[in-house]
This record gives C-alpha cells, sequence and structure tokens, in this order.
C-alpha cells in the first residue's frame, strides 16, 4: 500500500510539462492547443494565427503562437485576475491598438511586430496614466524566443514565472483569460482574431467578446494542477454587447466647506474606462480622476478634497463634476464650495 501511494505519488510529481523556450513549438501538443484557430480567416493575406498554446509546471506558465504576420503586429493578450489592467489597450505607451475588452481587463501584453520581436516583447500593463497614456512595464523575469521572419509561419513561445504572474502567491482557483489578434500599426484595430470575434474589424476599434480562460488550479489548492490537459480545463467565454450607461452617480454631499470631501460614486453596465472631471462653471478644469478598467457590477469612488490639480483649495463657487463612460455616454451634477 506505502509503495502504491509512493508510486502515485512520484508519477504526480512527473506529470508537469516543461515546454523549451526556443522558438520552436514542435513541443507543444493538440492537448495544448487551448485556442486552436482557422488557417485561413485573417482578412489580410500574409498574416493568419494559427494556434494559441498554453501549459505550465510548476514554475512557469508557458505560452505559444503559431503565427505568421507581415507589416503587421501579433499581439496574445493575458488578463492573470489580479492587477489592475485596462478595458481599452489604444492608449499605452507601448503597442497602442484599437482593441476593446470586455469580459477581461487586458493586463499582459506579448507583442511583436512583422515577426521581429525587437521592437516587441512582454510588458505588464499597469492602468496607471502617465503623460495621457497607459504606462506599461517590462515583465519581470520573462523568457522569449520567437522563430519566424516576416510572411513565414513561425512561432513565439514566452515563459512568464508563476512569481511574477502572482507576487503575492497564487490565488485559489487562479486561472488566466487570453485571447489573440493580428492588427495594422499603431492604435489600429484588428485583421484577426484567435477565438473569432465577429466585430473585428480591419482597422478599425475592434471590440473582444469572445475569450477563453483557462483554469490553472481547478482543485483551489493555490498550486498549479498536474497532470491536466490545458484543453479540458479551457472554456470559451462570451460577454454579451450592453448598451452603455451611467447606473449610479452619486455623491456624498452637494455642497461641501474647506477641509470636507465629496465622495463620488459611478457604477456602469459595461466594461469602459471612466473619466471623471470636475469644471469651474466657467468650464476651466479643476480636477481629473480616471479609471480605464470600469467593470459592470462594481461601484467606483473618487474622492474630491475640494483641491485643483496644482494641490490648492479651490475658489467658493459652483462646480460640475462630469462623468463619462466610454466616448459617448455623460452625465454631470453641480457642487457648491464655500470657503
Ligand atoms: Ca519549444
Ligand atoms: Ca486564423
Ligand atoms: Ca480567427
Ligand atoms: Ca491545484
Amino acid at each position: 500500500m506505502v509503495n502504491l501511494f509512493l508510486t502515485l505519488f512520484l508519477i504526480g510529481n512527473l506529470t508537469y510539462k516543461t515546454i523549451q523556450v526556443d522558438g520552436n513549438l514542435e513541443d507543444w501538443t493538440l492537448d495544448e492547443s487551448v485556442i486552436p484557430d482557422a488557417p485561413n480567416d485573417c482578412a489580410v493575406t500574409g498574416n493568419e494565427i494559427y494556434s494559441i498554446y498554453m501549459t505550465w509546471d510548476a514554475n512557469y506558465l508557458y505560452v505559444g503562437a503559431s503565427y505568421k504576420v507581415q507589416n503587421k503586429a501579433l499581439l496574445v493578450v493575458l488578463d492573470r485576475g489580479v492587477g489592475k489592467g485596462v478595458h481599452d489597450i489604444n492608449n499605452l505607451d507601448w503597442y497602442p491598438r484599437n482593441f476593446q475588452f470586455f469580459g477581461m481587463n487586458a493586463d499582459i501584453l506579448i507583442a511583436l511586430w512583422n515577426a521581429d520581436l525587437g521592437t516587441g516583447g512582454v510588458r505588464t500593463i499597469t492602468g496607471e496614466i502617465v503623460n495621457n497614456k497607459v504606462r506599461t512595464v517590462p515583465f519581470p523575469g520573462v523568457l522569449t524566443q520567437n522563430r519566424a521572419i516576416s510572411g513565414d509561419s513561425g512561432g513565439i513561445e514566452v515563459a512568464l514565472p508563476f512569481t511574477s504572474l502572482f507576487p503575492e502567491g497564487i490565488p485559489q482557483g487562479a486561472s488566466i483569460k487570453a485571447v489573440s489578434v493580428i492588427a495594422g500599426s499603431d492604435n489600429e484595430g484588428g485583421v484577426e482574431s484567435a477565438p473569432d470575434n465577429p466585430s473585428v474589424r480591419p482597422y478599425q476599434a475592434s471590440a473582444i467578446r469572445k475569450i477563453v480562460q483557462i483554469t490553472l488550479d481547478s482543485d483551489g489548492d493555490g498550486i498549479p494542477d498536474e497532470g491536466v490537459r490545458p484543453v479540458d480545463v479551457t472554456d470559451t467565454i462570451y460577454t454579451e454587447e450592453q448598451v452603455l450607461k451611467i447606473s449610479a452617480f452619486d455623491l456624498s454631499q452637494r455642497s461641501a466647506r474647506i477641509g470636507e470631501t465629496i465622495r463620488i460614486e459611478v457604477s456602469v453596465t459595461d466594461y469602459t474606462n471612466l473619466d471623471i472631471a470636475i469644471y469651474t462653471e466657467r468650464g476651466e478644469l479643476v480636477k481629473r480622476f480616471v479609471t480605464q478598467n470600469a467593470e459592470p457590477g462594481s461601484k467606483y469612488s473618487f474622492d474630491w478634497d475640494l483641491k485643483n490639480q496644482s494641490g490648492n483649495f479651490v475658489p467658493q463657487g459652483r462646480y460640475i463634476i462630469v462623468v463619462k463612460a466610454g466616448e459617448y455616454v455623460r452625465e454631470k451634477k453641480a457642487v457648491f464650495v464655500y470657503r
């Protein structure tokens, strides 16, 4: 009996698959093709996603992409479920492309241009705004190899250390959401996606509503599962289009004195970015709060301490708080500041 348990224990420990990160995809199997894609469905010839692969061992999450691109960018977008991420990647400081994500926030970006990893790599999307752009930072400890030349079929392989993916430890039930796209140059939208997204429009703003979710820890013990076929723990998630509305816009008070704080609470009906701006009655911007990754069903709070962008208290008067969700949805309310 002891021997049987010991044998099972040893087998259990031998079932992790380790990928050679050399850009050669021969070490991947169909069990690991978590996003298979048609070989002939890209809107622009010379470009194609064939398959996105994913697997893991005790230390790394491995991602592989079988693809070809020609004067285009290949992007693999991940959401690890922790960290901030963004709903829209058109305003990144690195590989900005006109994609909006529903059902996931873009959190980690694997990107390359024209099959050349030179300008590409792997970055974390911090969600912070710096100089009006969403800041990205190189992903720590990542291993990346690409084996493709422009227009040729090839592969990119990436190993993401779990210590960087989940710096505070692997959450119980951890999963990764993923989608891959091919796009033109900066601020252009999609010519191809995997999984297929019908609303991907060549060079236009492209909504991504169909994504996959790969569960790393099905048994909830905080350890990536062993002996699992990644395809068996992959689900397709489709987020239906909602009419974007501001479902709540509440102010803690409509008038305030210096030293007090007005709390602004906002909820929305769909994934969006939120822009809360406070203006004087003459339309001068006083203060702005931006969040890139608002989700339906959550409440977002912003505390205005009655100071302007420079950190000084504003003069007595009426101020207008304008909440903008996405490009077109806005509501406003007035408040009065006494001094
Ligand atoms: Ca390999
Ligand atoms: Ca394809
Ligand atoms: Ca496709
Ligand atoms: Ca587990």
